[in-house]
Parts: C-alpha cells; structure tokens; sequence
C-alpha cells in the first residue's frame, strides 16, 4: 500500500453564529447578523465525512476549540469569574464577545501548512501551526490548534509539528498552499501562494515571508518549492484564501483564469518541474471570477478515488449556478482526470464563507505513520454515530446574535463541547 490522505475535518463547534467578523470574506459580512443553526451545521459536517468514507477515502477530525474563550478575555483586562468576564466584556463591547464565541476553528484547512514525508530533508512528516495573524477571532485559534496537533501527531519517528510563525507575518496556513506530484512518481512541488499588501480594500492575509518560513523549518527542496502571488483581482473580488480559487491533487491543477498574478510563468515552471502535469484552467468568460467565488467552484476537494480516477466534491452552490454546472459536466464528459462530481452540502459553513476544502487538513502517510497517529482523531462509523448523538442532543439548535451574550448559552456551549470531548475518549484537560 503506497501513501494515504487523510483529511482531517473540523467538527462545527456549538458557538457557530454569524457576527460577520471576517472582513474581505464576502459570505461573512452578507450574513452577519443573521440567526445560525449550530446543530445543523455539525451534522451537514459529519455528513460530508461520511459521504468522504463512503467514496473510500480516510477520514479523520479536529475537535472545536473551548469557546467561550474567556482567557482571551481575561487577557484584554476582564477579571473576575468566567460569567463575570463575559458579562463585563458583554457590556462594554459586545463585538469581543462574538470574538470568544468565533467557532471559526471548524475551518481545518487554516490549522496549518502540511509537507508530506517525501517533500522534506529528514524524510519526517512536518505540520507548521497557522497564526491566523490577520483576523482577530482567528488569531486565538493557535494555542489550541497546536495543542491539538501535537497530541494527534506525537510520533516522533514519524512527524515534527511546529509553532507558528511569528505573528507579524500572517500565515494561513494549507488555505494558501497546494501540491502538485507526477504521476509518473518522482519529486513533487510545493506551492505557496501569497498575497501583498491590500487589495480593493481587502487585507491579503498570507505574507511571502512566513511561507517561506514555513518552507524553510519543513525542510523542502528549494528546487521544487515555488512561491506564487495570487492576484489583486481574486483578493479584491473576495478571495481571501486562495483556496476560493484554486485547487490541485495529484498531477492535477485545476484554477481560475484570474487566480494568480502571473499565471503563465506559474504554469510554464510547473510543466518543467511537473512534466505530465494536467492544469485545467476556467476561463473567466465561462465563469466570472464573481461567479466563482459566489458558487465555491474551486473550493472542493478534489480528492484521488481508491480505483485511480479522480472525483471533485463540490457544495450544493457549485450545481446551483447554470454557468458553473455547465462548465462542470463538459468538463466531466471530456477525457480529462476529473471524472466524478460529488455534491455535499454544507450551506451552514458556506454562509460564513467555507467551502468543503476550507472544512479539511490533508495529511499525507505512509500506512506505518499512519498507524502511529493518535487513533481517537481517526474516525469509523461508531465513531460517527457518537459524535451525532452527543450534537442532537447538546448543541444549540440556533444563534440569534443578541444570544451570544446570554450566560445560559455559554454554559450550554462549554458543556457541550465537553460532552463531545469525552465521547471521543480525551480526557478533561487533554485537548
Ligand atoms: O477565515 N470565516 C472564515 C472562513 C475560512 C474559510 N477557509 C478557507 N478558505 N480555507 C474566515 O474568513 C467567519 C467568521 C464570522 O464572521 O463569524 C470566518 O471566520
């Protein structure tokens, strides 16, 4: 058995409300304001997981962050017993509240930046923790995603997890890279797509100098390491990771038209590095950059199917828009490597701007380090069925915005992750 994928999905934390923190993220601010439905959320999430493992592929999980998160709190200068922390912070400015709320941490493609074993110097799996340094509900996440991290991935023999990069340099994490390997075996590539400065008013949120950070503690091989601007278009247009417009697996890179700043140096370094390499681009007058973006076309998972093909797992967006579903089963019906469309829905994350790729970290393993991962992140069908019971049972049904300063939600929140916690056998201060 050669290497395996595993995708690590973060489960949607009972806290999972609209406060339209994420500026530049246009699904985020359309919807602040409206009433989420936590429940539902994690289940269309365990859905999805199962489709996944139902295609034959390994699933494992991230669980939610502790939330509220009163330390944060206590650090801005809130003192007092948790409830009295969160009612002073409530009073004074309610915006820090929905900040300790943020169940932002289900988006696992921003945990971090994974270079598989045969990508580094040491022949070790290396995983560098994202700082998220852009967006302040997102920033916090880093003590308990390492936390995390470092327990699912102990085994030394087999990997080396990192801190995150220093917070002055922003790092989102595997939302901003992608990987292109021959199929024909040899060297892979290794990309890391960066942005600069603002674009249309919007922040680029990975900085060119914690990527090549990242790069350099992995190890990689600076010939088959590229460092690649993403386009001013694509970040002004929404694209606040570049996972909004592009995806690659295997030999395959499949891309807006207007993703990159330069995509024809890009495409013509990766055929010489990548030499079978297939790159399917969408020209923008089949499908508009806007539409892209508004659709979640490139925000699937295009995964390698046990039988060698390859399918793309689209949301229920993608099919929606007679432009994309268009361009999608021409594409399916020509003789190219995707050969399968597969459509979840996970509308409730979509709302705040996450996509199924934005749901999951890719791991790559050889089976003997996949052994060695912590079992309880890998999940099986009881395992499934676990996690939806304690969720129809605990978590809210739904979050109005005035409800995020309602003491009995935060301890109806606390109390639920803790429920799920134990359910997956961690201990009460493991994770
Ligand atoms: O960072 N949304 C996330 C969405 C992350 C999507 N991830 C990837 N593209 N890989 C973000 O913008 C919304 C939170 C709020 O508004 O409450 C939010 O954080």
């Amino acid at each position: 058995m050669g290497v395996i994928e595993v995708n690590f999905d973060g489960i949607v934390g009972p806290t999972h409300n609209y406060a339209g923190l994420s500026i530049g993220n246009l699904a985020s601010s359309a919807n602040a304001g409206a009433t989420s439905a936590p429940r539902l959320a994690a289940l269309q999430g365990i859905a999805k997981m199962r489709q996944l493992m139902r295609m034959g592929l390994k699933q494992g999980v991230f669980l939610p962050h502790a939330r509220p998160n009163v330390g944060w709190l206590h650090a801005l200068g809130f003192d007092g017993s948790d409830p009295e922390v969160l009612a002073a912070a409530w009073t004074e400015d309610p915006a820090l509240v929905a900040t300790a709320m943020s169940a932002s941490a289900m988006w696992a493609a921003n945990a971090g930046t994974v270079s598989p074993s045969a990508d580094t110097r040491d022949g070790l799996c290396h995983l560098s923790v994202a700082n998220l340094s852009t967006m302040p509900h997102r920033a916090s996440e880093a003590i308990q995603t390492e936390r995390q991290l470092r327990l699912a991935f102990a085994d030394p023999r087999y990997f080396r997890v990192h801190a995150p990069v220093p917070s002055a340099f922003g790092d989102e994490g595997a939302a901003n890279f992608m990987r292109l390997a021959p199929a024909a075996g040899g060297p892979a590539v290794e990309m890391f797509v960066y942005g600069e400065g603002r674009a249309g008013g919007f922040p680029s949120r990975q900085h060119r100098i914690a990527s090549e950070a990242v790069a350099r503690r992995h190890g990689l091989d600076p010939a088959h390491t590229m460092m690649v601007r993403q386009s001013d278009a694509a970040i002004a247009a929404g694209a606040f990771h570049n996972d909004v417009v592009a995806v690659a697996n295997g030999h395959v890179l499949f891309a807006h038209e207007q993703a990159f700043a330069e995509p024809r140096g890009l495409y013509a370094a990766l055929h010489r590095l990548v030499p079978d390499a297939t790159i399917i681009e969408v020209p923008a007058d089949r499908v508009s950059l806007d539409t892209a973006i508004r659709s979640y076309l490139f925000n699937s998972q295009l995964v390698t199917l046990p039988s060698g093909g390859m399918a793309l797992v689209l949301p229920a967006e993608a099919r929606e828009n007679a432009d994309v579903w268009g361009w999608l089963v021409e594409m399916v019906a020509g003789n190219g490597p995707i050969r399968q469309l597969e459509i979840v829905d996970v509308r409730e994350s979509m709302r705040n701007g996450g996509g199924p790729a934005c749901l999951r970290l890719r791991v790559q393993v050889e089976p003997d380090a996949l052994a060695a991962i912590d079992p309880r992140f890998l999940l099986d069908e009881p395992a499934c069925r676990r996690m939806e019971d304690v969720i129809a049972r605990a978590w809210p049904e739904a979050i109005a915005p005035e409800n995020l300063g309602d003491p009995r939600l935060w301890e109806r929140c606390a109390s639920a992750r803790a429920a799920l916690t134990t359910a997956l056998g961690f201990g009460p201060d493991e994770i």
